[in-house]
């Protein structure tokens, strides 16, 4: 079986079954194809590594049919994609999406630009994303939402309540039939039926670029070995992450933004260390 089932995901479920899944991601090392921007190639590659996946950065849709057949997940990152580059993700979902593979999507700056909602709409009709995720503009953006702007690839501050975060992903979730995050100081995730939000993370993470298009790497990665359960691989990358960073923002020698990123990178490996050895207690700092 490719799933550790525990349905209900109860706070006893998450303490027990989440290190499990971040020993099997470690034992299995399954590859994550990520089609992302120009900004996070490196960044994202060794995140990929660092929380046992085997990162490939390819937007050669030439190559998607081989790439797909290797049983690992793709994400699609519109950070700085291009009209050429919109062929080669149709194409590389088609061809994911032909074999059951699992694909993310992360609808960078969808809010911002015409190009950006015409690309995330064109996306969607092109084929199925198992997981969407995105700030608070992206995600209204995916939600068919008008009438807001979105400045950049920042959300900006949040001018919804918790409570229109959570109403909105789960009725987005429901509609596509996928697994829908929200990313901001809480997240908020949801397969249509349960939601959880998660307040786990540092603010270092909104200092750093990247933060979001790595977290969506990491969810991927655990897509590829936890396919039943979509919301379980969003939840346990999630609590990975964040739990990750707070260590690492913890450390005597983390100054900034700056000297965070090594101690976040060295923090994922380290709680996946943990895990492989059989020691899950990391996952108690969970605020879910
Ligand atoms: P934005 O550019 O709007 O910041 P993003 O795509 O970079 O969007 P974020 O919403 O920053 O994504 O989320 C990336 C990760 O950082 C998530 O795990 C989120 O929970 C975490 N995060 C961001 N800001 C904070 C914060 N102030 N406190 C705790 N965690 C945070
Ligand atoms: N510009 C285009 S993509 C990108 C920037 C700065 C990276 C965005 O990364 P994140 O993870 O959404 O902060
Ligand atoms: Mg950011
Ligand atoms: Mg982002």
């Amino acid at each position: 079986a490719t799933s550790i089932s525990a349905p209900a995901l109860s706070h006893e479920d998450i303490v027990r079954i989440i290190p499990e899944l971040v020993k099997r991601l470690a034992g299995k090392k399954p590859l994550c194809h990520n089609m992302t921007n120009l900004v996070v190639q490196n960044f994202a590659a060794n995140v990929a590594l660092a929380v046992g996946a085997s990162p490939i950065m390819s937007n050669n849709s030439m190559e998607a049919d081989d790439l797909a057949s290797f049983g690992g997940s793709l994400v699609i990152n519109m950070g700085t994609t291009t009209p050429e580059m919109r062929i080669n993700h149709l194409n590389t979902i088609a061809a994911y999406n032909s074999v059951g593979g699992p694909v993310l999507l992360d609808p960078v700056g969808a809010g911002a630009t015409q190009q950006r909602r015409e690309g995330v709409a064109a996306l969607m009709r092109g084929g199925y994303f198992d997981v969407i995720k995105g700030n608070e503009g992206e995600i209204r953006t995916v939600s068919g939402a008008t009438g807001f702007k979105q400045h950049g690839v920042d959300s900006g501050a949040s001018t919804l309540t918790l409570d229109d975060r959570v109403q909105l992903v789960k009725s987005v979730a429901a509609k596509e039939r996928n697994v829908i995050l929200m990313t901001g100081e809480t997240d908020v995730v949801s397969d249509g039926e349960r939601t959880f939000k998660i307040s786990n993370g540092h603010a270092y993470l909104g200092e750093i670029t990247g933060s979001g298009c790595t977290l969506g790497t990491t969810i991927a990665s655990f897509l590829a070995v936890e396919r039943e359960d979509k919301l379980l691989a969003a939840v346990t990358g999630i609590l990975m992450y964040e739990i990750a960073a707070e260590r690492a923002a913890k450390r005597e020698s983390v100054r900034g933004p700056g000297t965070f990123v090594p101690a976040f990178i060295d923090e994922l490996y380290a709680i996946r260390q943990e895990s492989a050895a059989g020691n899950g207690d990391w996952v108690k700092a969970a605020k879910i």
